[in-house]
């Protein structure tokens, strides 16, 4: 019955340790600021329009706009869309659940050269 027991024995400390690391991690965590990824928009371009950030890890995007309004989405991500107006700063907050390059483009129609307002997150492992 040795075995067994000894065996128990591992299991808890095993636990102990990764319930350690989260509650470690989590205190670390915290005082950590999220990264923040200025962006602005314009006719018909985001700068910049190419964007990486770290799976899992939250990011906050904080676009301006330089003329009018725009939108921002990014269908791979859920949908995450928000409105982009001039003299206001809008924060959107991601995080990415797996590598690969995602397309953003602009869904609110500012113009002529609209559909070539887009983007990319390319989000790494
Ligand atoms: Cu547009």
């Amino acid at each position: 019955m040795q075995p067994a027991k000894d065996r128990f024995g591992l299991i808890v400390t095993l636990t102990m340790v990764f319930t350690m690391s989260f509650f470690v991690t989590g205190v670390f965590g915290a005082d950590q600021p999220e990264q923040v990824i200025k962006i602005t928009a314009k006719k018909f371009e985001y700068s910049p329009n190419e964007i990486r950030i770290k799976m899992g890890v939250p990011v906050v995007f904080e676009f301006t706009s330089l003329d009018r309004v725009h939108g921002f989405t990014v269908p791979g991500l859920g949908g995450i869309r928000a409105t982009i107006e001039p003299g206001k700063i809008t924060q959107v907050r991601i995080v990415a659940p797996k590598a690969g390059t995602y397309e953003f483009h602009c869904d609110l129609f500012c113009g002529d050269g609209h559909e070539d307002m887009t983007g990319k997150i390319i989000v790494e492992e």
